[in-house]
Formats: structure tokens, sequence, C-alpha cells
């Protein structure tokens, strides 16, 4: 059993299937605290370099897994990542992977403006289930959720079945 008090949930996905918005949700609605990988990516310099085509940081794994260690270890984080197969088993306590309709997902990342060639590779990803195939191999059956991220409604009943999930954690972990 962890000796957090809190749990730590990976919410993961394809770029643009909700990952901000449902932890961000989640963080008002919960202790819980949002904890975006991407800006730590970039403000701490877990990096080394900009990917000019397609338009992202190239992640230090090892300097991003340093740096956020101690916080993490303390629990309580909500991890949005659009990978989760780095951070170490013992860390993480459910894992989330948001899943969308595909052209759905289309017109959110043309919304963004995302050029073609990115938004051509998100939804392959999405399409080939990458980031859920990804949490299989890497955590245990039991504690990786799919979960749809389509509409509001979708939004609302997912945080709402997570925040239930973190209550029964706490609850079985002596909070
Ligand atoms: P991510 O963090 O996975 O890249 P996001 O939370 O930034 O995604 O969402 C991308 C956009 O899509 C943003 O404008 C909010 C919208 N969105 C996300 N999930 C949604 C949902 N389930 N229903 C409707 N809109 C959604």
């Amino acid at each position: 059993m962890p000796s957090r008090k809190l749990p730590n949930i990976i919410i993961t996905g394809t770029p643009g299937v909700g990952k901000t918005t449902h932890s961000q949700l989640l963080a008002d609605l919960t202790p819980l605290e949002h904890f975006s990988i991407n800006d730590i990516v970039k403000n701490k310099c877990c990096h080394t370099g900009f990917d000019e085509k397609f338009k992202s940081w190239i992640v230090d794994e090892d300097k991003l897994l340093d740096e956020i260690e101690g916080e993490v270890k303390q629990g309580g984080k909500i991890i949005d990542w659009h990978a989760c197969d780095l951070f170490p088993e013992s860390w993480i306590d459910l894992v989330v992977v948001l899943r969308t309709d595909n052209t759905v997902l289309f017109d959110r990342l043309t919304e963004r403006n995302y050029d073609e060639e990115k938004v051509t590779e998100n939804i392959d990803a999405e399409i080939m289930q990458v980031i859920l195939e990804e949490a299989r191999e890497s955590y245990d059956a039991e504690i990786v959720i799919e979960l749809r991220s389509d509409s509001a409604e979708d939004v609302d009943s997912n945080v709402e079945r997570i925040k239930a999930w973190y209550e029964a954690w706490t609850k079985n972990n002596g909070g």
C-alpha cells in the first residue's frame, strides 16, 4: 500500500481528447492538484529543444522524472500528459485514458490550428488506440480505465466518476 495520503491519477490520451478540461474540473472539485507535464517540461526546461516540424518540445524524460519525483511521491497529483509509460508504476493509483470520436477530434485539432500532418498523425494514433495500448502495457489492468470524451455531458459524468473513485480511495487508505 502506498504511503501517500492522496492518490496520483494520470489523465492521458491523444492531444485534443480533453485531458486539460477534465484535469482542471477534477482539481476544482477535489483537493487534487492539476499537474500539467507540458507546463513543467516548458518551465523547468526538461527538454532537449523544440521540434519545429511537430511544434512540440522534445522531452528529456530522465530530467523530467528527476524534477517531479519528490512532488509526485507526496501524492495528490492529476498528471496531465499525452503519454503515460514513463511514470513508474509505484507512483500511480489510477490511469484514465480519454477517447474521442475521430471526426470530433479532427474538428478540435483543426480548431487548434494544428497543421495537416499533425492532425493526421494524431487522428491515426487515436484510431490505433496507441495510448490505451501503452497504458495497458505499463500498468495493472485494474487501474486503467477508458472513458469517452465526445461531449460536455461526457466531461461531467467522467469527472463525477473519477471523483467517486477518489473518495473511495481516500476512505480505503485511511483518509
Ligand atoms: P487536451 O488537454 O487533451 O489536449 P483539451 O482539454 O485542451 O484537450 O481540449 C481540447 C478542446 O476540446 C478544448 O477546446 C475543449 C474541448 N473539449 C475537450 N473535451 C471535450 C468534450 N468532452 N466535449 C466537448 N468539448 C471538449
